[in-house]
């Protein structure tokens, strides 16, 4: 990997070559996940609940053309105020945008092409993207999951929403091998909910477990990506009838106006909180924070372990 094309903040660099703990963050969910200025607030917020737990954040994008790990907040405040005028970046987009020198907010795919080029072994999120409703005819799967079938990153997230189609997510990170772990639940979440009516893979109850599966799975050679699903504290939880109507009249929306591609995503989150009058973004910012401290927990665990075993 050339240097000209990633640069490492000096923090995070520091902690990786002394085997500290450090934890990828995204910039999609700042600059198109989250209105101005609670996108700002939640990306400053979850990066201390980062270091509040041992851990240094990398908030992660493309700048100028390079790809970024670690952002300062000065610079954390740009992607937010900006918003949807960064455009979002996946696997696809990375050449354009470095080779223009240009700014780019990085999606689950992209942030962890970037964690793994740095040696950043987890990540935190919201939501994944997955398979969309109806993929049997659009093929719209996001290229998240491809991703997590071959960067060995573990990805903590709050489940998928039901935006997307769950059983066929889940059966794809089945058919490409990525074990997909429920934390402290049986049950895969639905993002804003604790529940889908899908189950896990397996439970496992705390960080160190968690620590010890991803040594096991990249000792032995099986590359590729873990998700752990962690469900919303049940104190912020939406009403799952709320949410329900408000996909559904957004999936319409969105049929009906054509949006397509890379747009779909974003533009069903923000009709969802539209209708739902903000009461969706407060779940919103706190299952990011929860997932931010347990993927926190998961890196302090990996540290403290053996580094000879890994
Ligand atoms: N799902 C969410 N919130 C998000 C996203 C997905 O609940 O912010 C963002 C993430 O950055 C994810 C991306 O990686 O959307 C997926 O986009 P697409 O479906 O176009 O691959
Ligand atoms: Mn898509």
């Amino acid at each position: 990997m050339q240097d000209i094309y990633l640069t490492i903040a000096p923090e995070v660099r520091v902690a990786l070559d002394n085997s500290r703990p450090v934890v990828a963050l995204e910039s999609t969910i700042i600059s198109h996940g989250m209105p101005y200025p609670q996108n700002v607030e939640t990306a400053l917020r979850v990066e201390k609940i980062v270091r509040d737990a041992g851990a240094v954040p990398a908030t992660c994008a493309i700048w100028e053309g390079r790809l970024r790990a670690g952002l300062n907040p000065a610079e954390i405040d740009q992607l937010g105020r900006l918003g949807p005028k960064i455009p979002k970046a996946s696997r696809r987009d990375l050449p354009y945008l470095l080779s223009q020198g240009k700014h780019g907010a990085t999606t689950v795919a992209s942030t962890m092409i970037i964690a793994d080029l740095a040696g950043i072994r987890v990540f935190a999120t919201g939501g994944i993207g997955g398979v969309h409703r109806g993929a049997e005819t659009t093929m719209d799967i996001s290229a998240d999951l491809p991703e997590l079938a071959h960067t060995p990153v573990a990805v903590v997230c709050a489940g998928v929403k039901s935006i997307l189609d769950i059983g066929l997510t889940l059966e794809y990170l089945e058919t490409q091998g990525v074990p997909v772990i429920g934390y402290q639940t049986d049950e895969f979440p639905a993002f804003f909910t604790r529940e889908s009516g899908f189950g896990v893979d397996v439970r496992l109850d705390s960080a160190d477990e968690i620590a010890q599966l991803l040594r096991a799975k990249w000792a032995t050679g099986l590359r590729g990506g873990v998700l752990v699903a962690n469900p919303v504290p049940p104190a912020f939880e939406a009403d799952p009838a709320m949410i329900e109507n408000a996909i559904a009249e957004a999936l319409d929306d969105a049929g009906r106006q054509g949006v397509k591609g890379k747009d779909i995503t974003p533009f069903l989150l923000a009709k969802i909180e539209e209708i739902t009058g903000g009461k969706s973004l407060a779940t919103n910012i706190e299952l990011v924070c929860s997932n931010a401290r347990l993927a926190a927990e998961i890196a302090v665990a990996m540290a403290k372990d053996n580094p000879a075993a890994w």
